[in-house]
């Protein structure tokens, strides 16, 4: 009973982050359930241990063993048989909820891979950490290197997440999408996740990365990170066209500073557009 109450406790108050992704809210239902569970055995445990104290307790100064039982065999099959059907569940549990949370793991990396797996319109972003922070492409909006990431509601997101070569390893960690893969220089591994929640939400590097390590956390004073903006369809298309906008602008502002110094004032192409 103790057990139960404190499961429920636990879960009512959730000490969890918000729940913004398909993905994090089965594995909440993950947590959920492993918690409850956990719990209950608590309370059996720790009622089993203070029963045992106050009422089996032996004499003060009482070195002897107490009586050899042997074979109960009801008891023995019941401590054998209960445990397995609990660790069972947890693993069948946990097996339904990695797989439907990523049908884009492991060999399926390419969007080919996820729409063959029942995926459509997916939006490929490639992540890139580095220190101390992350670059965001989108191939299919013609983004590069963004520091700040926008993304729509409700589309599937395949994430394809490594590391700046000659860099140090990070962790890539969306609390609220309850997503996190670490990045290895020159290693991709990719991850899928539908945000369905928009807002604003955390970024965290979950590896100790060097110096400036804290600040690869969105949510610290000084950090160099930004949050996930997860908005509506349209602006999302909005963002895009913008952010577009802006790094060919800067492309050509670095073109023609390149072309002046080296040419003494040869004509830039596309200026006028
Ligand atoms: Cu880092």
């Amino acid at each position: 009973v103790l057990g139960a109450v404190l499961g429920g406790v636990l879960i009512l108050v959730n000490p969890l982050p918000s729940v913004a992704s398909e993905e994090a809210t089965r594995f909440q239902f993950l947590w959920q359930y492993m918690i409850l569970i956990c719990s209950i055995l608590f309370g059996l445990v720790t009622a089993i241990l203070v029963a045992s104290l106050t009422w089996f307790r032996g004499q003060r100064r009482d070195m002897s063993d107490g009586p050899p039982i042997h074979g109960i065999t009801w008891l023995e099959i019941a401590w054998t048989a209960v445990p397995t059907v609990i660790v069972v569940s947890i693993v069948v549990f946990s097996w339904i909820v990695l797989n439907r949370n990523n049908p884009s793991s492991a060999a399926a990396s390419t969007k080919q891979d996820v729409e063959a797996a029942g995926q459509t319109n997916v939006l490929e972003v490639n992540v890139v950490g580095y220190q101390f922070n992350w670059d965001y492409d989108l191939p299919q909006y013609d983004i590069n290197a963004s520091t700040e990431l926008v993304v729509p509601v409700n589309r599937d997101i395949l994430m394809r997440i490594s590391g700046r070569l000659g860099d140090v390893i990070h962790s890539f960690w969306v609390p609220a999408w309850r997503i996190q893969m670490n990045t290895v220089p020159g290693k991709v591994v990719s991850i899928g996740v539908k945000p369905t929640k928009e807002g604003d939400y955390a970024v965290v590097c979950a590896f100790l990365c060097g110096t400036a390590h804290a600040q690869m956390n969105s949510d610290v004073e000084g950090g160099t990170v930004s949050r996930i903006r997860v908005v509506s369809n349209t602006e999302f298309e909005q963002w895009t066209r913008e952010t577009r906008a802006e790094q060919q602008e800067e492309a050509q502002q670095d073109e023609a500073a390149a072309g002046g110094a080296e040419g003494g004032g040869e004509t830039t192409t596309g200026a006028g557009e």
